[in-house]
């Protein structure tokens, strides 16, 4: 029996400024471009296996265990039939190549952290299922090509092909072929980064990304503002904290992105929320630990769920967690430092 396997792994991103809303639902194209952090292969990830084989009588899609109905989704349908062509064109240039674009797949993926409550699980997934079948395919595509494959998958999907700090460049073709990912910067080149998940819930979100962010377009006028005028000027800002690792400048506007992203979800009609108590106390938790400070050691964001990621430098951990120990474990005489109203936002 014929039988060929290819493994990858791709890590979970988490933006730093969010890609909320598409201007085509079919191809995934965004209304803005954004940036995120790719987090290391060690961290939160997906873990895929593909395999080939003319023996296999359709393909199947295992996640987490369970077998699952979504490959023959309209999602990864287009993502398979995409990497077959490119397979494809391969075997027509060398006719030695099994016709594994013939072929059936078998998928298995797993990811190590909770699916679907908001720390991107669509993305690490689609990105690991192009990546792990481009592999197997021996495509010969560059990271960015793929990664116009994967957001059709799920937008930010495109975005975890690369490490590091990535933006997600909208483009204007209606084709899609200018929607891509590039890397900004490596993680090397700003190696203190650090990123601390507080996980409040690993409930699944009621509202999906994709049904939230049709809701936002159509009823949200503040994401028309956001849009035009926001975020533009935003990625332009960012990139270059980024480059200058300006880590004041970039927490800033993490964390003014994402309390603009879930504006926009309230100020949609009905209103979306995606953050519950806990996460507004992170919050006040972080601009607290800031004042308190009076510098800027850690900026918040949060995505499609009540899930928090800390962005801090690796020099400030013992101060951040000190803090946050303090605070959670009220250790004896620590209210001392703080006025009642600061307090009574903890209680
Ligand atoms: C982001 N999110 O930039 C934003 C911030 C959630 C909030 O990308 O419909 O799962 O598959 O393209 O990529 C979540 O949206 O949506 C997302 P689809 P996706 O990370």
């Amino acid at each position: 029996m014929s039988i060929h396997v290819a493994s990858v792994t791709a890590p979970v991103n988490i933006a730093t400024l969010k890609y909320w809303g598409k201007r085509d639902k079919q191809l995934n194209l965004p209304t803005n471009s954004s940036i995120s952090v790719t987090l290391s292969q060690d961290d939160l990830r997906a873990l895929t296996s593909v395999a080939a084989s003319p023996t296999f009588t359709a393909d199947r899609l295992w996640l987490n265990g369970k077998e699952e109905a979504t490959v023959s989704n309209e999602r990864t349908q287009a993502c398979l039939s995409e990497l077959r062509k490119l397979r494809q064109e391969l075997e027509g240039k060398d006719t030695k190549l099994p016709k594994l674009s013939q072929w059936n797949l078998h998928i298995v993926s797993e990811n190590n952290f909770p699916t679907a409550a908001g720390l991107a699980s669509s993305a690490a997934g689609f990105a690991a299922l192009v990546a792990a079948i481009a592999k197997l395919y021996k495509l010969e595509q560059s990271m960015s090509d793929l990664s116009r494959i994967a957001r059709q998958g799920s937008g930010s999907a495109c975005r975890s092909l690369f490490g590091g700090f990535v933006a997600w460049e909208m483009g204007e073709k209606q084709d899609g072929s200018d929607s891509q990912a590039v890397q900004v910067s490596t993680l090397d080149q700003w190696p203190n980064m650090k990123a601390a998940i507080l996980v409040v819930s690993q409930a699944k979100k009621d509202t999906s990304s994709t049904t939230g962010m049709q809701l936002t377009v159509k009823t949200s006028d503040l994401f028309k503002e956001r849009v035009a005028h926001v975020v533009p000027k935003r990625f332009i800002e960012m990139k270059g904290a980024i480059n200058a690792k300006d880590f004041e400048k970039f927490a800033e506007l993490t964390m003014k992105d994402s309390n603009s992203f879930h504006a926009t979800c309230l100020d949609s009609f009905p209103p979306i929320f995606y953050m519950n108590d806990t996460s507004k106390k992170i919050i006040k938790l972080c601009h607290l630990i800031n004042e308190f400070y009076k510098e800027t050691i850690v900026a918040y964001t949060f995505d499609a769920g009540p899930n928090a990621v800390l962005y801090y430098l690796e020099e400030n951990e013992g101060k951040l967690f000190a803090f946050v120990y303090h605070l959670f474990n009220k250790v004896e005489g620590w209210e001392k430092k703080y006025s009642q109203d600061q307090l009574n936002q903890f209680s």
